[in-house]
């Protein structure tokens, strides 16, 4: 379970409060699969991504990107309940995607790199951390069903 102070809360909030969904998502998932080309596989129907630009331009991941980060929207509103909130979620990645849990790993450490670089000095350490700690948190509900 993620332990988060009331501080970090805000931290994390104060962030979200401020981030387009659509526009962080699509660059957090176009990235990763740019940056860990073979996490492509899944999603061989999305069309062009024969190159970064095919892929960062893709309507399609950046329409599913948005998907992903709206779901950490419901991870911030239930942060005391994590494993919960994702079980579905879990289940779906596990038995019917077959995505391997690393890839959300993956995700959130590429989305607090696209948050730095958005928000560059205001993304503090303490910011960082606080990021940090939700990514994780995700990761391992979202990893929690599987077997
Ligand atoms: Mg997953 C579908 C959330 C990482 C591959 N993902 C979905 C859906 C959500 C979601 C909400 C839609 C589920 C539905 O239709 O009911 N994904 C989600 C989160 C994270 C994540 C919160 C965070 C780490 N997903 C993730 C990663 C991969 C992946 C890292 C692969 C590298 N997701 C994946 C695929 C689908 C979803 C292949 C189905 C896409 C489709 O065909 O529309």
């Amino acid at each position: 379970m993620v332990h988060l102070t009331a501080e970090e809360k805000n931290l994390i909030s104060s962030l979200w409060g401020k981030l387009n969904v659509e526009e962080t998502g699509g660059e957090a998932l176009g990235r990763v699969l740019v940056v860990y080309p073979w996490t492509q596989r899944f999603f061989d129907s999305f069309g062009n991504m024969s190159s970064p630009s095919a892929i960062m331009g893709n309507p399609r991941v950046k329409a599913h990107g948005k998907k992903v980060l709206t779901s950490f929207g419901e991870a911030i509103k239930n942060l005391d309940n994590l494993k919960g909130t994702f079980a579905k979620l879990s289940e779906l990645h596990c038995d019917k995607l077959h995505v391997d849990p690393e890839n959300f790993k993956l995700l959130g450490n590429v989305l607090v790199i696209v948050l730095s670089a958005h928000f560059g000095k205001e993304f503090t350490p303490e910011m960082q951390a606080a990021w940090q700690k939700l990514v994780s948190g995700v990761a391992n509900a979202l990893g929690h069903k599987y077997h």
